[in-house]
């Protein structure tokens, strides 16, 4: 593809129309938008999420732009979520068939289900690229070799098919310190429709992760080096931010709280600001959890924190690939009851060598240790995703008759030592007895995403889960389930 002036027209289109537990900005499709606009590129993007007819939208941008190139953002391929379980790539294979129908754009697929399963993506969609690693980097990258008519060979996150042959070049990271500072995408997005529904401004602290949780997709996607940011660039960004009118940031690390000393860092340096923002971590670890840190978050006015403790039994744990114990659990508890953030505490249920003694030695520590002011939320099964140890795991037990196995089918590990049907009645009786306790059926509440609206008018701020005793109260007094 060569044009006069090396300009090439892309079109970045973010797929994602899951509204619930909660809906998410698209901000990693837009941070692939600003780095193509400055790499010298002619950008369009379109966000589906704010379409009824996304399909009709797409049509229209398509023919009034006439892109050279696509880039096609997939971020979810299912919910999680054993008992409702619901595939979420069919869409995106859809808007890509007909991309693929209706221009003669080059689909390029990119976001966090491609870099898991990039193979998959590929052969379903008809698309020949995809990038598998931060798009802010590799894509430029990408429209360079198009431009050029050469191979994507050299390009390290990059996945393509070459006739019938897959090809992958994973993104070597080598760890440390970047000094870039983080670039403004809220030109991509729409703010308003976004905070409107309780979502959070996601703000990256660094990428990779060197833990080996058993079930995760990190091992395969991610390198083991954090890249960390430097706090300063941190604090600038969301400076910026907030005179946008930004008011809820979301640290989306996969582990908020692991360089402690980076957390520490960025905590500090947010309180010296002076900025009066609030603040939210998606995940904390255990292991890395004290008084200390939660002292420096609630100093920087955090908001709302979730604890990814996954089991409150050592043998759990040591099952899963955790590297610590129900010590640091209670540590971790005692900690947070004497701060003032709101915790939503997680828990899966039903892994490698989960028997009754097990379940029950987490309930007991969920109803002794969890303050019934934060929120416990349970999941039962894990979801297998190919290339993990717990893959591995499940096909060593023959869990999953072989043929039916693909990668895209939400497919569930679940203990043989356990039986189904007692660990739904154990786990509504303590729903039933502990009001703050949820489970998937919390999340795919019907009403969730119209709750979230309504609460966000009524004036309460993020995350909905802080308030789910309330809710669970409220919703009941009317006859709901819930
Ligand atoms: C934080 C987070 C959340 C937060 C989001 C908070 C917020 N304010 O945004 C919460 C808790 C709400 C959440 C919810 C869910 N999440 Co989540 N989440 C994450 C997490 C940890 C980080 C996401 C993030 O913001 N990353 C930073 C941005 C910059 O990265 P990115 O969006 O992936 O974009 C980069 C690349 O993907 C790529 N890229 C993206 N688009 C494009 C497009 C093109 C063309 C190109 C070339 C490249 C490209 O470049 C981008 C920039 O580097 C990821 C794990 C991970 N490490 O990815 C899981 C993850 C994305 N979540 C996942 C899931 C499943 C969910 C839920 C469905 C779970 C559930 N049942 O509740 C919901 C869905 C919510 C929704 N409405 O869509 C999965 C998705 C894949 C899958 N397994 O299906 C992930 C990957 C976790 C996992 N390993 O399984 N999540």
């Amino acid at each position: 593809l060569i044009t006069e002036d090396n300009k090439i027209k892309v079109l970045v289109v973010s797929t994602n129309r899951t509204a619930q537990p909660v809906i998410v900005m698209p901000f990693g499709p837009a941070l692939v938008a600003e780095a193509v606009r400055k790499a010298g590129h002619e950008v369009s993007f379109i966000d589906l999420m704010l379409y009824n007819n996304f399909q009709g939208e797409l049509i229209r941008r398509l023919e009034a732009f006439d892109p050279d190139v696509v880039g096609l953002s997939i971020r979810n391929i299912d919910n999680n979520d054993m008992k409702n379980a619901r595939a979420l790539t069919a869409d995106a294979v859809n808007i890509a068939e007909m991309i693929i129908r209706r221009s003669r754009a080059r689909l390029v697929l990119g976001g966090a289900a491609v870099s898991i399963m990039p193979y998959e993506l590929l052969h379903l969609t008809g698309a020949r690229i995809a990038c598998v690693g931060r798009g802010e980097k590799v894509m430029p990258e990408i429209l360079e070799k198009i431009q050029n008519e050469e191979g994507f060979e050299n390009v390290e996150g990059a996945a393509w098919m070459d006739g019938k042959i897959f090809h992958i070049n994973r993104e070597k990271i080598a760890g440390g310190t970047r000094n870039a500072s983080h670039p403004d995408v809220t030109a991509w997005m729409d703010l308003k429709f976004y905070t409107g529904r309780m979502a959070t401004y996601p703000i990256q602290t660094k990428t990779d992760c060197p833990f080996d949780c058993i079930y995760c997709t990190y091992p395969i996607t991610e390198s083991k080096n954090y890249l960390l940011d430097r706090p300063k660039n941190v604090v600038e960004a969301v400076k910026a931010l907030c005179k946008k009118g930004v008011k809820d940031f979301e640290f989306v690390d996969n582990v908020f709280n692991s360089p402690y000393e980076h957390a520490m860092d960025l905590c500090e340096e947010i309180t010296l600001s002076g900025l009066r923002a609030r603040f939210h971590a998606v995940s904390l670890n255990p292991a890395y959890i004290d008084k200390e840190l939660i002292g420096a978050m609630s100093k920087a006015n955090f908001k709302s924190a979730g604890i990814t403790a996954e089991s409150a039994s050592d043998d759990m744990l040591r099952n899963l690939g955790k590297q610590y114990g129900r010590k640091d659990l209670i540590n971790s508890a005692q900690a947070v009851a004497e701060g003032n953030i709101p915790c939503l505490w997680m828990f899966m249920l039903g892994g490698p060598g989960e028997t009754k003694q097990t379940v029950n030695e987490t309930l007991e520590f969920a109803q002794k240790y969890i303050k019934p002011s934060d929120t416990a939320f349970f999941n039962v099964g894990i979801r297998v995703y190919p290339g993990t140890e717990i893959g591995k795991l499940a096909k060593e037990e023959k869990l999953f008759d072989d043929e039916t196995f693909t990668a895209l089918k939400p497919q569930f590990y679940f203990s043989r030592q356990l039986d189904r049907g007692w660990l739904t009645e154990k786990l509504g009786d303590a729903k039933e007895r502990n009001l703050n306790f949820i489970d998937s059926d919390s999340l795919s509440f019907p009403h969730l995403t119209d709750l979230n609206r309504l609460g966000r008018s009524l004036g309460f701020t993020p995350p909905l889960w802080k308030n789910a005793r309330f809710l669970r109260r409220s919703l009941r007094a009317v006859g709901l389930q819930a």
